[in-house]
């Protein structure tokens, strides 16, 4: 039997039996309900004219479905993080508006007017682009997620942030449109780098900090997009109006906002953001580099701590996010005990590279205590740690990547936490 048929069998056995078991459709016939025999308010006279709202905004009932950033995690809010909600979502693109924002010294506000990107070093016509002449090359549409390195980084050492949002919320999955990276490289001219083999490209932002980051020449030819919409519309501010750097699948750090600068060169800057920052620190003091690809990873986001059951026993959705940065995941599996069993989760779509992915498992709840897990495999055949596998490799002094199995144990009243099963 499918989990479709079966869904339809049990509210049918609701129906008959005059439905007790909190399914909506399965309320009492012979019991009138004033919301459907009264005359509403809302019916009894007119709604809005169009235009009340020029851009619309989430309506006041879903007002909590913000990001949150947690006070004591950085010192202040300019170099700081916030998280997307995702707890509260669905499906897998996130809306502009509650996707987290990293910033090292503040979101800065440039103009399209005062945009410049410059393109130099090892090329054969250092060149400077207006965001016009951006706007005239061939451009590309594709959906890709972006996750901090530092995403689920304070969950080392034990269960520490109650909720989804906090835990994994360092990650936004939106439709780019831009023009590749290769298109503006080749622009300029890549005969003056000779073998492109060991060849890098150093970005940086036009905002304080910098962000500079080194590339691989053979990743900024595959598949870097410099983005200027998200979604359909204008980059906001805050991801790096009006141009930024996407790079697929690689952490969130190298996907450089109000891109200002390329320089090709013939080897890594080793700028502070890939030495003292963003490398990790393994058990015996040496510490791994280059450590761009973000693994295989998966959360269920409800049932969740910020998402709890709160509809009594029966059908129950669990359903949550998958993501490789090594290409597309192909299965993920749910645990309701901790991981001792397995079910595998019905994926909304086909795993898509470098995207997030939707599961679902549609399943009965009789009110027993579960031990959610979720553990993502992709095309590469890799398959998501438990955390004292990601520990026997990595030891207990990282912050970044953290990629292990979560768990949320959920009560009989369908409370969740964030619990450590290793
Ligand atoms: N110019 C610039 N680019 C930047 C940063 C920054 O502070 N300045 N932060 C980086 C980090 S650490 C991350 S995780 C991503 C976050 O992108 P978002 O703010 O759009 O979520 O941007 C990256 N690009
Ligand atoms: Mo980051």
């Amino acid at each position: 039997m499918t989990n479709k048929t079966s869904r339809r069998a049990f509210l049918a056995k609701g129906l008959a039996a005059g439905a007790t078991v909190g399914v909506a459709g399965t309320a009492n016939a012979a019991t009138p309900d004033p919301l459907i025999t009264e005359v509403q308010p809302w019916a009894s006279g007119l709604g809005d004219g169009v235009d009340v709202s020029p851009y619309g905004l989430p309506i006041s009932h879903e007002a909590d479905v913000i990001r949150r950033n947690v006070e004591w995690l950085t010192a202040d809010t300019i170099s700081s993080i916030n998280f997307t909600p995702i707890h509260a979502l669905d499906g897998t693109i996130t809306p502009q508006g509650c996707a987290f924002e990293r910033h090292h010294s503040g979101a800065i506000e440039l103009t399209k007017d005062d945009y410049r990107l410059m393109i130099n070093g090892l090329v054969d016509r250092p060149l400077v682009f207006s965001y016009a002449d951006l706007e005239r090359f061939p451009r590309e549409n594709h959906v890709y997620f972006c996750e901090c390195a530092a995403n689920t980084g304070m969950e080392w050492a034990g269960a520490q942030l109650n909720g989804v949002q906090f835990t994994h919320g360092m990650i936004h999955n939106m439709e780019y449109t831009g023009v590749s990276l290769r298109t503006i490289l080749e622009e300029a001219g890549l005969d003056a780098a000779g073998d492109l083999k060991d060849k890098w490209v150093y970005v940086e932002g036009a905002d304080a900090s910098s962000n500079g980051r080194s590339i691989p020449m053979e990743k900024a030819l595959d598949d870097c997009i410099i983005a200027f919409k998200a979604n359909g519309e204008a980059l906001r501010k805050e991801h790096g109006y009006p141009v930024r750097l996407v790079v697929p699948g690689w952490e969130g750090n190298l996907w450089v906002k109000w891109i200002r600068r390329i320089e090709v060169m013939d080897g890594p800057v080793e700028s502070r953001e890939e030495t003292s920052k963003y490398t990790d620190t393994l058990e015996n003091g040496t510490s791994r580099k280059w450590t761009w690809a973000m693994d295989a990873k998966s959360v269920v986001t409800s049932p969740s701590p910020q998402s709890p059951i709160t509809h009594g026993k029966g059908p129950l959705v669990i359903t949550g996010l998958a993501w490789t940065g090594r290409g597309a995941i192909t299965r993920v599996d749910v645990s309701k005990d901790g991981g001792k069993s397995w079910e595998t989760a019905r994926l909304a779509k086909p795993g898509e590279k470098m995207a997030m992915t939707r599961f679902y498992l549609d399943t009965t709840w009789d009110g027993e205590e579960m031990m959610l897990q979720s553990r993502a495999i992709d095309e590469t055949g890799y398959v998501q740690p438990t955390k004292t596998q990601l520990r026997e490799v990595r030891g207990l002094n990282s912050i970044y990547h953290n990629n292990c199995i979560q768990t949320w144990l959920v009560n009989s009243n369908g409370e969740a936490e964030n619990v450590e099963v290793s």
